[in-house]
C-alpha cells in the first residue's frame, strides 16, 4: 500500500529541505518505498480534517491503510521498522540507532530550535542581543559533544541508520547560522548525508513543490 504524507503547500524555507516532511521523504526514499504527498496550506492545517490526523495542526502526517501517524520521528521509525536499510538487524545495534533518533530530536535539536526562535521570533526584543550568545553556547556544547562521539567516523554507530537521518536533518537547520563550520567533522557528516542519493531524491521532490507553487501560473 502506498502511504500518503502531508507537506507544506508552500514551504517557508523556499524548498531548502528544512521542513520536517523532508525526514519522512528521505526515509521513504532510503527504503525504496513510493509515496503520495498531499499538500496543505497553513489554514488547512488548522481545520478539523487535518487536526484529526495531527492534534497540533502541523505537517508531516503519514497515512497508510487504517494507520494515521504524526511526529516525524515516529513516522521515520515506523518506516525503518517495516523496510530494510534504516535499522541494523542486530538487536542491540538496532536499539542504539533508535537511541540516536531520540538524541537528535530530544537532545541536539532543542537548542538549535531555540536559536531559530531567538533570531526569528524574539529578534526584536530588547533582551535579544543578550540571549543570543547564551543560546549559541548551548548549541556549541552539544556540537562539541557530538563531534567528539563521532570521532571521525562516517556515521554515528556503524552503518548509516535512521539515527543518522534524524541527526543530519536536525543539524541542517544550523546551516544558515554558519555554526556548523566551527565543527568540520560535523559539517562533513552532514555533507555525507546530503550526498546520499535518497536524500537528493527527497530534496528534489520537495523543491519541485516549492517551484510549482511559486511559478507565475500558480499565483
Ligand atoms: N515535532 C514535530 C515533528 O517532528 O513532526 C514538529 C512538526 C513541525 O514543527 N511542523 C512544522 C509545521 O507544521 C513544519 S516543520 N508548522 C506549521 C504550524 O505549526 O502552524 C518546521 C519548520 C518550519 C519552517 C522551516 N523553515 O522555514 O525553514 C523549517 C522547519
Amino acid at each position: 500500500m502506498i502511504p500518503t504524507i502531508t507537506a507544506f503547500e508552500r514551504s517557508p524555507d523556499r524548498g531548502q529541505g528544512l521542513a520536517r516532511d523532508m525526514r519522512v521523504r528521505w526515509a521513504l526514499e532510503e527504503a525504496g518505498q513510493p509515496y503520495d504527498v498531499r499538500l496543505v496550506s497553513f489554514e488547512a492545517m488548522k481545520q478539523p480534517a487535518h487536526l484529526a490526523l495531527h492534534p497540533f495542526g502541523q505537517i508531516p502526517t503519514y497515512e497508510e491503510g487504517d494507520l494515521a501517524l504524526f511526529e516525524s520521528g515516529a513516522i521515520v521509525l515506523h518506516v525503518a521498522e517495516h523496510h530494510a536499510g534504516l535499522l541494523p538487524d542486530d538487536a542491540n545495534a538496532r536499539v542504539r540507532a533508535i537511541a540516536w533518533m531520540f538524541a537528535a530530536v530530544n537532545t541536539v535539536e532543542p537548542p538549535i530550535l531555540e536559536l531559530v526562535i531567538a533570531r526569528i521570533l524574539e529578534g526584536d526584543k530588547p533582551w535579544a542581543a543578550e540571549r543570543l550568545p547564551l543560546v549559541k553556547e548551548r548549541i556549541r556544547n552539544r556540537l562539541c559533544q557530538l563531534s567528539d562521539r563521532l570521532d571521525g567516523a562516517e556515521w554515528l554507530d556503524g552503518g548509516f541508520s535512521a539515527g543518522d537521518l534524524m541527526m543530519v536533518h536536525a543539524l541542517l537547520r544550523l546551516k544558515p547560522s554558519g555554526m556548523l563550520g566551527e565543527f568540520p567533522a560535523l559539517a562533513a557528516y552532514v555533507a555525507r548525508g546530503e550526498a546520499r542519493p535518497a536524500y537528493k531524491r527527497a530534496f528534489d521532490a520537495q523543491l519541485a513543490v516549492f517551484k510549482v507553487a511559486s511559478s507565475p501560473t500558480e499565483k
